[in-house]
């Protein structure tokens, strides 16, 4: 399976943190992508043009993170990142609140550092921000639901992959204080080989 990938891409870096949880990561032949560059070939494999996407043997392409990861986890006989049931729903809604805070935040760093200086819209920049911090303030409600232990799931992925991206692209953002119980989780789940391994390049 080829996977376009970047190391600083907290998406790809959930479906990267599930292959070596679980051994697939192995099975992955990745290949480095700019989603922005037209030059790179993604849009041919993904009409979106983002990153990640699992392109299979068979020739079918994945896109979506959560999709991919859900995909990887029918690969093997482990304990599941998705669970059955209503589990699932609420394993899903986290997720999606976890990615929906780095969707923001991109939204807002593309508004100031990627848009032409005269064309910047304050108040996008300033309601992105606020979904990304909305969303941080959420899942602090649910923080018992976060485990450091190896029964987590796709929720707990995505909520570190999001976290530690939001360090890695707002470091001034002090989100810690406000949100003591996450913080505390994620600095254990921080200390998970495949968090390691996978933390964002600087630069
Ligand atoms: N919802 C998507 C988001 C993927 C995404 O936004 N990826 C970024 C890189 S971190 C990207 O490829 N951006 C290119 C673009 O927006 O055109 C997922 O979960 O995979």
């Amino acid at each position: 399976m080829k996977l376009y990938y970047a190391p600083t891409s907290p998406f790809v870096r959930k479906v990267m943190i599930l292959a070596m949880e679980r051994g697939l990561d192995d099975r992955l032949e990745l290949l480095p992508t700019n989603p922005f560059s037209e030059e790179s070939g993604l849009r041919k494999a993904n009409p979106i043009s983002k990153i990640p996407a699992l392109e299979l043997d068979d020739g079918r392409v994945l896109i979506e993170s959560t999709l991919i990861c859900e995909y990887l986890d029918g690969l093997h006989d482990g304990q599941k990142l998705f669970p059955a049931g209503d589990a699932r729903i609420d394993v899903l809604r986290r997720d999606a609140l976890a990615d929906g805070m780095v969707t923001a935040g991109i939204a807002c760093r593309i508004e100031k550092e990627m848009r032409p200086a005269e064309l910047f819209w304050q108040d996008y920049a300033d309601r992105h921000m606020k979904s990304m911090l909305g969303a941080i303030n959420e899942l602090e409600n649910d923080a018992e639901s976060y485990t450091t232990g190896d029964d987590f799931t796709i929720a707990d992925v995505s909520l570190a992959c999001a976290l530690g991206w939001v360090d890695f692209r707002y470091p001034d953002v002090a989100w810690r204080s406000d949100n003591p119980a996450i913080a505390e989780w994620f600095e254990a789940f921080s200390d998970r080989p495949s968090m390691v391994k996978t933390v964002p390049p600087a630069g």
